[in-house]
């Protein structure tokens, strides 16, 4: 009977029939893709720490309205992740909880500081231009509705990345203390970007299953290679010199090679020893704690309407 069940899911998937989340699937698919998803979730939640940062400094008025947008955004990201990871059998609690005990992931490079206002220009730039990447590939994912959140998302983050890439532009045209912070910044965002993309393949403990099941479809290392590809031109047009100096064009392969990655440093960082994890998470712990009158208040009017309308 299980075995039938699966042929048929499989079928489905091959034939590129979406599942929904009332559908039979395999607990495996299931568990996998509520670890992917709650921990995109969480990256876009985390996220908002770094650029937010930047909110009470930035450079100009337009200059806070956008990176208020862009950070408000991100915590929508979260929002429609955690409701998709809700359709498939988990609380929203349960995942909080993951992520503030350290069983749960998110996304290494926001263990990164922010040290300066070029950064936010190349997070938009690279990390969100990283994400993009990923998340095109995401949005034909086999299941519904992360397919579904992934087309949405795409679109904001396009506006992300331009408006990243916009103030880099501003800063490589500038003074020449200007275009020193944008090379200082792209230099250290510019190797935990290509980490985003997870490990190699050939290290990657998901990446068969999630393969076959297509809940990925292109592999980490496939692209990181497309990210690499499109941003080495960026970088010439900013005039910015590239961070990887064993970058070059191989003619025969109509992609760059490149430099590898200090992989180290990925699993330190992974692993609860960057230079903000412990921060980032204690931030998060304080803001949920401040923010639990705000739940307690919104179910109690719920509970009153519901009991009203009864
Ligand atoms: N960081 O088997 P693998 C954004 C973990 S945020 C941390 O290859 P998988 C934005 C991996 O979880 C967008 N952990 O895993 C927001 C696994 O550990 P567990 C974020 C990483 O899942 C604010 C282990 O390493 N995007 O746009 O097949 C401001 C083995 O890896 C990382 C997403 O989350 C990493 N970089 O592939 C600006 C996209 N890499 O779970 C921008 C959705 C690997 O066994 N996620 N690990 O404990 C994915 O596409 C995949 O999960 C990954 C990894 C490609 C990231």
């Amino acid at each position: 009977m299980e075995i039938d069940q699966e042929q048929k899911f499989q079928n489905k998937i091959d034939t590129e029939e979406k599942i929904e989340p009332k559908d039979w699937m395999p607990d495996a698919y299931r568990k996998n893709l509520i670890r992917q998803i709650s921990q995109h979730a969480h990256s876009e939640v985390i996220g908002m720490q770094p650029e937010g940062n930047w909110i009470s400094r930035a450079p100009s008025l337009r200059r806070k309205a956008i990176l208020l947008a862009k950070v408000q955004d991100e915590g929508g990201h979260g929002l429609y992740l955690y409701s998709t990871a809700e359709t498939l059998g988990i609380t929203r609690e349960e995942m909080i909880n993951a992520l503030q005990d350290g069983s749960a992931k998110y996304a290494s490079i926001f263990n990164y500081p922010t040290q300066t206002w070029a950064d936010v220009g190349a997070i938009g730039w690279l990390v969100d231009g990283a994400a993009i990447v990923n998340q095109i590939s995401l949005q034909r994912t086999s299941y519904g509705p992360y397919s579904r959140s992934m087309v949405r998302i795409c679109k904001e983050e396009s506006f992300h990345q331009r408006q990243g890439y916009e103030l880099m532009l501003a800063l490589s045209r500038g003074s020449e203390a200007q275009k020193e912070m944008a090379q200082d910044s792209l230099n250290r965002f510019y190797w935990p970007a290509l980490m985003m993309f997870g490990p190699h393949d050939t290290e990657s403990a998901h990446s068969a299953s999630s393969m076959k099941w297509k809940i990925k479809r292109e592999t980490n290392d496939d692209l990181r290679q497309k990210f690499i590809d499109q941003t080495a031109p960026q970088i010439e047009f900013l005039g910015l010199s590239h961070p990887d100096k064993n970058l070059k064009w191989n003619e025969k392969r109509s992609h760059y090679d490149c430099g590898e990655i200090n992989w180290d440093e990925f699993w330190r960082v992974i692993n609860g020893d960057g230079h903000c994890n412990r921060q980032r998470v204690q931030h998060h712990i304080n803001a949920h704690e401040e923010g639990a009158w705000v739940r307690e208040a919104l179910v109690s009017y719920q509970q009153k309407k519901k009991t009203k309308a009864a």
